[in-house]
């Protein structure tokens, strides 16, 4: 088991550990559920924490048995329209939506000379982390479209070390979403999870919230 002392780099997930657009994300494909006359459920729109907008819409069409009922050149037509009300959420967004600690815990990574990647599946990361005012932090994004797969695959976190030249071993990835722990998992790295124990309980250590995500206590549980 990696030591805390074997840490050199951090490969983090936006949404739900940086900031929660979730709810952004929800609204939108809620919107569009609606507009297709798929009954929403709360339990679709947590499934979809983590997956892909294309992969999204799959599920969403699958709720309603309307899988078939689309062409491709349809599909990408719908995603782009979720696309377009996602994105006028994401522009009010300011520093003040930073999940509770996460600012201080990236100060003290910075401090601390650990490197940082992100492995976001969203393509609109790097619109969200300028209107967090985060961009700086994080010079080095796996492009989610050179993905084959997506999470819970282990290739956008295997990508997110290979970006800090650093073995997956001496890094460990950041998320709140379960397919994003069996990711980071399969991709050996070290897996911390934000959310419900019991949820993400295939992590290697499990914190109730961002505020108790601090390099302390990190250390605690690593030893
Ligand atoms: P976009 P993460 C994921 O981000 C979201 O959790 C998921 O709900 C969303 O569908 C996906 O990004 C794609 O986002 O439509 O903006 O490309 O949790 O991997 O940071
Ligand atoms: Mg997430």
């Amino acid at each position: 088991m990696t030591k805390f002392a074997d840490i050199k780099g951090f490969v983090f997930d936006l949404d739900g550990v940086i900031t929660d657009t979730s709810i952004l994300h929800g609204t939108a494909w809620h919107q569009l559920a609606d507009s297709l006359g798929v009954a929403w459920s709360e339990e679709l729109g947590n499934g979809l924490k983590g997956i892909s907008r294309m992969d999204s819409l799959e599920m969403i069409l699958k709720a309603g048995g309307k899988e078939n009922d689309y062409t491709e050149a349809e599909k990408e037509k719908l995603a782009a329209q979720k696309n377009t009300n996602y994105v006028a959420e994401v522009d009010k967004m300011t520093p003040a939506n930073i999940l509770p600690g996460m600012k201080d815990f990236l100060d003290s990574l910075r401090a601390n000379g650990y490197q940082l990647s992100l492995a976001s599946a969203s393509k609109n990361a790097p619109r969200v982390l300028g209107k967090l005012q985060l961009a700086d932090y994080f010079p080095k994004i796996v492009d989610p479209a050179s993905l084959k797969k997506g999470k819970p695959d282990p290739e956008i976190y295997t990508k997110g070390a290979e970006l800090l030249n650093l073995p997956p071993e001496q890094c460990i990835g950041v998320e709140d979403a379960a397919a994003g722990v069996a990711a980071i998992n399969a991709a050996g790295e070290v897996s911390l999870g934000i959310g419900d124990a019991t949820e993400l309980g295939a992590a290697d250590m499990v914190f109730a919230d961002t505020s108790l995500v601090t390099l302390a206590n990190i250390e605690k549980k690593l030893g």
